[in-house]
């Protein structure tokens, strides 16, 4: 017995030091069959069926998807053809999988679940002709956000299982469910569990679809399984020589009674052994909770971006008993910080303000919408890299933070993992959306699961910072005259108001207090108050949309910032190379059926042209590639202006998240990163006003030009400031400020204002304005600006002397000019996808600008630049 338990004591000190998981004579108990192809699965040769025939379709995936690619359905993006295609939503559809049960567990296990992480939606599962129903006693599947699991009938074989699953279109359940309410509901798609923004947005298309948009698995286990770690932080300390402690709760399932022992084991961001805990349990048939108390020395802090570094600890858990193991196959990566949000009464209102181990934090960032319509297309490595591209996207423009919007989905597990590695905090909605929800029980027992998988499997994420009930129901409730548009009697009023506070005020925060200690931060809904309310400026969370919306000009975003804006933004057309990809040639003018069709804002080209005209003086013409070139100047010089307003007023704002970063097709949108990847000048605009340490001003009523200065990195930094005015022709300079500066950190301070009377020779119209804020030599911050908008400055037609040099994957381009040129762009023509060093510009007189521009070496040829300025016609 002795010489036995010093097998298994050097056994485990070896797999210890490897931190390996190899355990050669302890036998796996679990194993698990991808029925999709994510990883690669031997089984993936699933069908679906249309008019009798079977054809090939991809899992994940959805129908819409599996039409395309057997060209039985035109592209949805293309044209007009999300027209041709809305019949697809109002039929059943059937996909079916053959498949062996030996290909990867043989048949010697004793319980076999089959697993779907997620069906869009009404679906019914069969299995060799037997309709299954699901653990929980669903026969008819009903909700997009949960997943879905089977106990695997005896009469599955070992060969030739054929597995079927259809889906019923959701338009014919909603109508049931809403005529069964004795009011009229603003919207009937609130019935139905799926990604709300399927039944068409302002910035998306009517592309109502279904299929199976996760993976889908055979798990197969003896004896015991591990089913979930909660890695629980019971004792955080900011102090980096203190020890951090938490739990890691472990929820295993065994068939009977049994002795086992659990094992945690916690790795150094390096990969090295930060600590090991293991606990002796009994364990009882059903689902047991295991807690193991694990301490780390000397914890390494995780920071959001800008502040600090992302180090994970990575997490692995063991159970064994018997000779027999069960251990995670997927490690928990878990990063280390604390997270709050401040809500005080003060002077002003109430304050909204996170605080980030222990240090107040300003959030820069943006709201996030599905990165495609086809969502399930996104749960591949095709899917991952798209994450990947967009949130790098985001962290390199010096955002910090991310909100999932709460029309779409909960994100798929490589964008929270990508958000815990590139230090973007997400602000996290629940999936509702601009409309009154149902509060019937059987729709919030749904909801309820809904919430509490979703919760468990984003609650290890250091990357969470806030979990949000909805996206702008109460302010809908509130203003947006429902109880009159569709007759609520003060009855009915009461009832919606109640289920509102039923669903995100009690049963939700009931789930999150159950389910997530490590994130304290909870609002039921954003925003707290409607942008017509004044409390928008001074309480709690704010969508400021006086400025689109409500037509209004870009510089009320002064007086209009909030203590936390989580939504604000204006719409601008993708570059022409992306349009060229929906369009035929015939098609691209501004107002043409393709055009309109992707714009999905009723004024939407009426605002864009108002303030075309009344900031940059520009009247739209024919010229479709002018106009989206445009359009993005006014986007940029519009949020920049925002983003200015909102970091100079730190005392009062302690966030600004533009409306929005991406898009789930290629259409006009608030978004600064077109479908296909494009940036936009926004995009591009983002990364200076976003920075840490920034330059921001504002025109004051006097017109003189306010100049802050405004620091969120940890430390003070110090600087030379400096202030210069030159004409067009980069004469006449003169500098009107020049001092040594303490950028304090976490801190916005006014440092100089710029008064057009303090400037000698130089016109209101011809004066370009440049304030540096320069360290240890180099220019850390910069900002150009005006005394005039666009519209009014002598941006004459003048050439840009262009040298360029091509490399094996990039270019060099040299710019100069002997004349300013506002917002330069750099135009591939040739439709190559470029990454610039930096586009859409200002360009100094007499000043030479080099960008780089990197494109994919598999496309033909080199890249076809254009390059143009705006002036006036
Ligand atoms: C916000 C969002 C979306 C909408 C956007 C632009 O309020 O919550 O519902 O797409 O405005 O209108």
């Amino acid at each position: 017995m002795k010489r036995l338990l010093s097998f298994w004591a050097i056994l485990l000190i070896v797999m210890t030091f490897c931190g390996c998981k190899s355990h050669s004579k302890l036998i796996q108990t679990t194993e698990v069959t991808f029925l999709n192809s994510k990883f690669g699965c031997v089984q993936n040769d699933w069908k679906f069926q249309h008019k009798g025939e079977w054809f090939k379709a991809s899992v994940p995936g959805n129908i819409h998807v599996d039409l395309l690619n057997n060209e039985l359905i035109p592209d949805p993006f293309f044209g007009t053809n999300e027209d041709s295609v809305q019949w697809v939503a109002d039929s059943v559809w059937c996909y079916r999988l053959q498949f062996d049960l030996d290909c990867a567990d043989g048949m010697s296990y004793d319980h076999r679940q089959l697993v779907f992480d997620g069906l869009d939606t009404y679906a019914e599962v069969s299995l060799n002709g037997e309709r299954l129903t699901a653990v929980d006693g669903t026969s008819q599947m009903d909700n997009m956000f949960r997943q879905w699991v089977f106990n695997l009938p005896d009469n599955v074989k070992k060969k030739d299982n054929v597995l079927e699953v259809h889906f019923l279109p959701s338009v014919p359940f909603d109508s049931v469910a809403a005529s069964e309410v004795p009011f009229k509901m603003p919207d009937t798609r609130v019935f139905t569990r799926k990604a709300q923004y399927e039944s068409g947005w302002d910035w998306g298309p009517k592309l109502n679809t279904c299929g199976i948009w996760k993976n889908v698995y055979v798990r197969s286990w003896n004896d015991f399984r591990l089913d979930d770690i909660y890695v629980e932080d019971t004792k955080p300390t900011i102090d980096t020589n203190g020890t951090w402690l938490s739990n890691v709760n472990v929820t295993t399932v065994a068939d009977k009674k049994r002795r086992a022992k659990v094992t945690v084991e916690v790795l150094t961001p390096e990969g090295g052994l930060a600590c090991v805990a293991t606990k002796k349990v009994k364990l009882q048939p059903g689902e047991n909770q295991v807690e193991i108390p694990v301490k780390i020395q000397h914890p390494r802090l995780w920071w959001p971006n800008g502040m600090g570094e992302q180090p994970l600890y990575q997490v692995n858990v063991r159970i064994e008993s018997k000779g027999q193991i069960a251990e995670n196959r997927a490690p928990v990566m878990h990063g280390l910080r604390t997270v709050e949000l401040k809500r005080e009464k003060d002077a002003i209102g109430e304050s909204f303000e996170f605080v980030v181990n222990g240090k107040p934090c300003f959030m820069r960032g943006a709201d996030w919408i599905p990165a495609s319509s086809y969502e399930g297309t996104l749960n591949t490595a095709e899917g991952s890299d798209v994450y990947y591209r967009l949130l790098h996207d985001a962290k390199e423009v010096n955002m910090n933070m991310v909100r999932v919007w709460g029309g779409g989905i909960y994100e798929n597990d490589a964008f929270y993992n990508y958000c815990d590695q590139f230090g973007l905090l997400v602000w996290q909605d629940f999936m509702f959306a601009c409309n009154p929800y149902p509060g019937d029980k059987s729709f919030m027992q749904n909801v309820e699961q809904e919430a509490i998988e979703q919760v468990k499997r984003l609650r290890n994420h250091a990357c969470i910072a806030l979990w949000c009930g909805n996206n702008e129901i109460h302010n809908g409730l509130e203003d947006w005259g429902w109880q009159s548009a569709l007759n609520w009697s003060d009855k009915d009023n009461d009832k919606l108001y109640a289920d509102f506070s039923n669903l995100f005020e009690k049963m939700i925060p009931d789930v999150l207090n159950h389910y997530d200690k490590n994130v304290k931060g909870y609002v039921s809904s954003s925003p707290t108050y409607g942008w017509g309310h004044p409390e928008c400026t001074t309480h709690g969370c704010s969508h400021y949309w006086g400025v689109w919306w409500g037509e209004l000009p870009f510089e009320i975003w002064w007086e209009k910032t909030g203590r936390f804006m989580s939504e604000y933004g204006f719409q601008s057309y993708p570059e022409m190379a992306t349009i060229e990809e929906f369009t035929i040639p015939a098609e691209r003018k501004l107002n043409s059926p393709t055009m309109n069709n992707h714009q999905k804002h009723g004024r939407g080209v009426l605002i864009i042209r108002k303030a075309m005209e009344d900031d940059f003086g520009y009247t739209a013409t024919d010229d479709l590639d002018e106009f989206s070139y445009v359009s993005q100047l006014v986007q940029a010089e519009g949020i920049v202006k925002a983003v200015d307003a909102h970091r100079s007023q730190h005392d009062k704002c302690k966030g600004t998240l533009t409306w929005q970063l991406n898009d789930c097709w290629p259409v006009a949108s608030w978004s600064s990163i077109d479908y296909t990847g494009r940036w936009k000048a926004l995009q591009y605009r983002f990364r200076e006003a976003f920075a840490n340490v920034a330059i921001a001003v504002h025109q004051n009523e006097d017109n003189a030009i306010d100049c802050y200065l405004i620091n969120d990195a940890l430390n003070d930094v110090k600087g030379e400031w400096k202030v210069e005015v030159m004409n067009m022709q980069g004469e006449n300079r003169q500098v009107l400020s020049s001092k040594t500066v303490n950028a304090k950190t976490n801190h916005s301070q006014k440092v100089c204002t710029v008064k057009l009377a303090d400037v000698k020779d130089v016109a209101i119209n011809d004066a370009v304005i440049r304030i540096q804020f320069v360290v240890d030599g180099k220019v850390l911050a910069e900002k150009v600006t005006f005394f005039a908008k666009p519209k009014s400055l002598n941006l004459t037609k003048s050439d840009i002397k262009q040298e360029v040099r091509f490399f094996e994957d990039h270019f060099e381009l040299k710019l100069s000019s002997p004349t300013f040129q506002y917002g330069v762009q750099i135009q591939e023509t040739s439709g190559k996808q470029v990454k610039y060093s930096d586009n859409y510009f200002n360009l100094l007189p007499n000043e030479t600008k080099t960008i780089v521009g990197y494109y994919d070496v598999d496309s033909q040829g080199k890249p076809v630049i254009k390059i143009r300025s705006f002036h006036k016609r």
